[in-house]
């Protein structure tokens, strides 16, 4: 394991791949070799996450975008996560294909992968390679994930900043509210802008989101032809610089960043609190022998004793302890 630590620290792609895919698979071996690398791992970088329907030109733009970092030398990473396949490859290769054109960069890393979460949207395992890729030492790591309702609610927990791809076709601005989908980007981007109704689905855009914005980041709307060299896509790393900028410096920005990593924590501490849960009941099968008197709230309580929390200090007053068990 030691050695694949190095490897990685070393910069070698291969050990970033196998990395992946021991964390893809939830391999037991995965949680030492991350604990491993988040000991030494330098601070992460900005995360950019894309979503939107089939065939809106999420790798399209991505491709566009990786163009233009790599134009001004930065290095960038692509995880693909496509949460309707626990199998990475498939509906995913054409984007590989597509993105030919820098197979043979070492600026520039693609990777695929299936990743259902047991609840639907996106496995923990995307958020680890996310992680992965930028410990590698990425200055950009870009998620691109199709927009399947579920997904598109859990992107935003696991980036920075979410870019929304959406085409003219798409219906205009009222619809795409009452689909739920105006609240989740930061930077909606309208692509195909080459075919007709694209400036009455920006400008409807542009009402909308002006008007249901509470906070001080009003989302910005990027038109786009992602297949043609028009400059357009250099808009959208202009539209998540400024969201960057708004996360770092705005006081609502910080709140906001702030929070999301709580989400992220206590996330990951429910998650091993789960698995240790489940292995404490495991080897002491007397917590769990069924009597017909031990209800699931009294068990918990005696795990958290176990775990060293006292009762009474970690949950809310939703039930009544005593000494029932
Ligand atoms: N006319 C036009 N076509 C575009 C534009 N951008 C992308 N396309 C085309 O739209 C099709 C779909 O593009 P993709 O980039 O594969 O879309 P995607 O969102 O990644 O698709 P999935 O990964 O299948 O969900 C391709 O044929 C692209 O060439 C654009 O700005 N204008
Ligand atoms: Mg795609």
């Amino acid at each position: 394991m030691s050695e694949l630590v190095e490897r990685f620290q070393a910069g070698d792609v291969r050990a970033l791949a196998r990395a992946i895919s021991l964390v893809e698979r939830a391999d037991p071996d995965a949680a030492t070799l991350l604990a491993d690398l988040r000991a030494v791992a330098g601070p992460q970088p900005p995360r950019v996450g894309v979503t939107g329907a089939p065939g809106a030109g999420k790798s399209t733009l991505l491709g566009a975008m990786i163009r233009v970092a790599r134009r001004d030398k930065r290095s960038v990473a692509v995880l693909a996560v496509d949460p309707s396949s626990p199998f990475s490859g498939g509906a995913l290769l054409g984007d590989r294909l597509r993105m030919d054109e820098h197979l043979l960069d070492p600026g520039v890393y693609v990777r695929s992968m299936g990743a259902r979460g047991q609840l639907g949207g996106l496995a923990p395992g995307a958020a680890e390679a996310a992680w992965l890729l930028g410990a590698h030492g990425f200055a950009e790591v870009l998620v691109e994930t199709v927009g399947t309702g579920q997904s598109e609610l859990d992107l935003p927990s696991l980036v920075d900043t979410t870019v929304l791809v959406l085409n003219p076709n798409a219906g205009d601005a009222i619809q795409l509210e009452k689909a739920g989908v105006l609240e989740v980007a930061d930077v909606y981007v309208v692509n195909k802008t080459d075919l007709p109704g694209a400036d009455r689905l920006v400008r409807d855009l542009h009402t909308m989101l002006g008007l249901g914005t509470c906070g001080s980041w009003v989302p910005r709307v990027v038109a786009t032809v992602a297949n043609r060299p028009d400059g357009s896509v250099e808009q959208v790393w202009d539209a998540v610089r400024e969201h960057r900028a708004f996360l770092a410096d705005h006081p609502e920005g910080r709140a906001l960043a702030a929070g999301k990593v709580r989400e992220s924590a206590a996330a990951l501490v429910a998650a091993r609190a789960r698995a240790w849960a489940l292995a404490a009941c495991e080897r002491d099968g007397s917590l769990t022998a069924v009597d017909g008197r031990r209800s699931p709230h009294v068990i918990a309580d005696r795990l958290l004793e176990l775990a060293g929390c006292r009762a009474g200090e970690h949950t809310s007053n939703h039930h009544v302890r005593g000494r029932q068990a």
